[in-house]
């Protein structure tokens, strides 16, 4: 049986879509990070650094397996259940370009924005407008490739869409206003149409 410890966060929510995209029956647990359920005790056996999301899979070969960090997750699913990861090894380094472009660029700037504008102790406007600005001509970037390929790694749906989906989408938690895009606004809508997307973005009820 897979579990997946998640809350509405963008890296939680990613993990879910993940989960739903991949047709494997799992267990939601539901973490309330206002309430520190991520730093009790039990969890933190599970995922020491106390964050979500973390999954269990009970039946992974060679014995029980404990994963956390959101893009191993997501990755670990799509090879599990043997969909969204393309077969053939160009294209799934495309698929792994874009999902790490997501992940190791744009993930963390919007971790940064949302603690400069929710957590910070002071105003910061000059740091939140560099890295928004930042992330905006990366956007442009997306916006540009989404221009000439349905989707991110090209014309089928992949694991490069569902990391990157749910931080998109919440784009505005942040104050990032990405309207300006018209091919990303187009991806989307079209990828938020998708009944696992609905399911997973909805994990939280
Ligand atoms: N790189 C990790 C980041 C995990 C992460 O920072 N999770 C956040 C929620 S999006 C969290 O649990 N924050 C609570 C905390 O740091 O106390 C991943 O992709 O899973």
């Amino acid at each position: 049986m897979l579990e997946l410890y998640t809350s509405g966060t963008t890296n939680g929510l990613r993990a879910a879509v993940m989960a739903e995209e991949s047709g494997l029956p799992y267990q939601a647990h539901r973490l309330n990070l206002q309430a520190g359920d991520h730093k009790r005790p039990d969890y933190l056996k599970l995922n020491p650094s106390g964050r979500i999301p973390t999954l269990v899979d009970g039946d992974a070969p060679g014995g029980r397996l404990v994963l956390s960090q959101s893009v191993a997750i997501i990755l670990y699913l799509a090879e599990k259940s043997g969909r969204l990861w393309p077969k053939e090894a160009a294209a799934r380094a495309r698929a792994l370009e874009w999902a790490m472009f997501q992940a190791t660029d744009l993930s963390p700037r919007y971790g940064m924005s949302f603690f400069l504008l929710n957590g910070a102790p002071e105003k910061q406007p000059t740091a939140v407008g560099y890295i928004q600005g930042q992330m905006r001509n990366f956007y442009r970037l997306y916006d540009q490739q989404l221009a000439a390929n349905a989707y991110l790694a090209g014309a089928d749906y992949t694991v490069a869409d569902v990391v990157a989906y749910a931080p998109t989408a919440l784009a505005g938690r942040i104050g990032l206003q990405l309207d300006e895009f018209a091919n990303l606004k187009r991806w989307l809508a079209q990828v938020g149409e998708r009944p696992a997307v609905k399911r997973g973005m909805a994990v939280m009820g």
